[in-house]
Order: C-alpha cells, then sequence, then structure tokens
C-alpha cells in the first residue's frame, strides 16, 4: 500500500503534469480547468484580462463584506454580553454605502464598454461568412465567391452517440466536437461573421474567439473575428435548440493566407472575385442613369 506522502507525491506530480499540460495548450480545454481560457483573438484576451480585473475585484470585496462579518460575530457576541445598540437610520452611513457601490460599479462598466464597443466594430473587415444555423447543424456560405456548405457532426461521434451503439464514447477522438466539413478561414484577415437561423434561435460559441453569438430567424447579428496563427478551434450551439442541440458541434480551422485561398478555389461552385466584380461592374454600367 502505498504511505499517504508518497500518495501526495503522486498527486503533485499530476497537477504538475496538468499545468504543463495547460501552458502547452492553453487553447484547448483541460480536465478539471476552472478559469476560462485566454483564446487566441484579440478580443478573447481582452475579454479574458476584464474577467480577471472584476474577478480580483469580487474577491477583495468579499474578503472584505465577510471578513467584517466574521470580526462582527465573534468580538460582539451574545455569550460575550455584548448589547445591540439602538440607533437606526444614519443620514452619512447610507450615502456612503450607496456611493461606494456606485462607484465600483462605474469603475467596471467603464473598462467593459470600452471592449465591447471594439466587439462591435465589423467596420474594415476583409471578407464576410454567413452562418445559419439549423435543427441541428450550420451552414457556412462565404460571401461573393459562391461557397457555401452544410456543417454537421461527424459520423464517428454520431455512431457512438445512439443508444446501444456499444462504441465507448472516450475512444472516439473530439466526441461530440468534430464535424464532417469545418469552417475554414485566413489567418491574418479581420473577418466579418453574420448570423441568423432557419428555424429556432440557436447560438455560435468558440470559446478561444471570446464570444458567442446568438443566431436568430429572421434577424442578422454580426461579429468579426482575426486570428494570427493557423490551428483548430472547437465550440457547440450555445441555446437549447431543440433534442439534437447537443449534435451540432463547431469546427473552425484557420489556415495560412495562400492555403485557405487555394482551398477556397478547388471548392464546387467557387466564382473568382474577378467575375464577381466584372459582373457588379456589370451590372452598375446597365443601371447607370445615359448622361449625353
Ligand atoms: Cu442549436
Amino acid at each position: 500500500m502505498k504511505s499517504r506522502w508518497q500518495k501526495m507525491g503522486s498527486m503533485a506530480a499530476g497537477l504538475a503534469t496538468a499545468l504543463l499540460a495547460t501552458a502547452v495548450s492553453a487553447t484547448e480545454p483541460q480536465r478539471w480547468q476552472l478559469n476560462m481560457t485566454q483564446g487566441v483573438t484579440q478580443t478573447s484576451q481582452e475579454v479574458y484580462h476584464l474577467h480577471m480585473i472584476i474577478l480580483y475585484i469580487c474577491i477583495v470585496i468579499g474578503v472584505i463584506v465577510f471578513g467584517m462579518m466574521a470580526i462582527a460575530m465573534v468580538r460582539f457576541r451574545k455569550s460575550k454580553g455584548v448589547v445591540a445598540e439602538k440607533w437606526h437610520h444614519n443620514d452619512k452611513l447610507e450615502i456612503v454605502l450607496t456611493a461606494i457601490p456606485t462607484i465600483i460599479l462605474v469603475a467596471m462598466a467603464w473598462p467593459a464598454t470600452e471592449v465591447m464597443l471594439k466587439m462591435a466594430d465589423t467596420r474594415q473587415s476583409e471578407m464576410t461568412v454567413k452562418i445559419t444555423g439549423y435543427q441541428w447543424k450550420w451552414r457556412y456560405e462565404y460571401v461573393d465567391t459562391g461557397v457555401g456548405f452544410m456543417s454537421s457532426l461527424d459520423r464517428k461521434s454520431d455512431e457512438a452517440r445512439q443508444l446501444n451503439s456499444g462504441v465507448d464514447p472516450s475512444s472516439v477522438p473530439n466526441y461530440l466536437l468534430d464535424v464532417d466539413r469545418p469552417l475554414v478561414l485566413p489567418t491574418n484577415t479581420k473577418i466579418r461573421l453574420l448570423f441568423t437561423a432557419e428555424d429556432v434561435i440557436h447560438a455560435w460559441w468558440v470559446p478561444n474567439l471570446g464570444w458567442k453569438q446568438d443566431a436568430i430567424p429572421g434577424k442578422i447579428n454580426a461579429q468579426w473575428t482575426e486570428v494570427k496563427e493557423p490551428g483548430i478551434y472547437r465550440g457547440q450551439c450555445a441555446e437549447l435548440c431543440g433534442k439534437d442541440h447537443g449534435f451540432m458541434p463547431i469546427v473552425v480551422e484557420f489556415k495560412a493566407k495562400a492555403d485557405y485561398e487555394q482551398w477556397l478555389a478547388a471548392q464546387p461552385g467557387y466564382k473568382a472575385p474577378a467575375v464577381v466584380e466584372t459582373a457588379i461592374a456589370a451590372n452598375t454600367d446597365a443601371s447607370a442613369p445615359v448622361t449625353n
């Protein structure tokens, strides 16, 4: 039998390995991970830092409030013969106790608003992808390129999730987090993403990008993202949308710009931008008023 020290030693080693794994791959969720991810975009990192600042403020408030309560309970306890004061209502105290939380709230709202304004700014995007939620899959359309496709749960996960499938889900890599066709996007490009849905409300959520966006039928929401390094990021629908809500994952693959362009050109239905531009120019010319 292992001694208690040996057990503690192996626990510490396990914890060190877990911490090391976190350091190696900060983008993949870890077992027992408590904090949110820092993600891979400027937005996600700003959101993370905002979250940390507010967490620290909450910790300070918690320590002060619970500390005062503890002191009051111990120092002024009945068994010590302490008699309660008879006064109530104190204008000065009430003003101070209203002003302090107000100042704290405004101090927190200031940086939060700044980040939210930046998140909402989709101007100067270099390309647009329209994302439509369906029960229970996603459709991706590369606006003005003619390329569009459905993305649904990959076959291995789908087989394993069936009742009495006999497949051990832990043997399936990226179980319920893999799709047949990922959304492929270029790195170092500001990409506008438009969201809508065809049936019920869904929400498109890839934690590493730093936001979660509702996809609502009859409405178009916009978000943007820009990722520096190629990589694969996973997410899920984050709005309860029916019985297969848990089975419509999201996979985004960021490729270097040249690789992305090559991939895009190989897609069925692809129209080169020149063709699109010429078509637009031709339309504009045709509809332009005759001046002479
Ligand atoms: Cu959904």
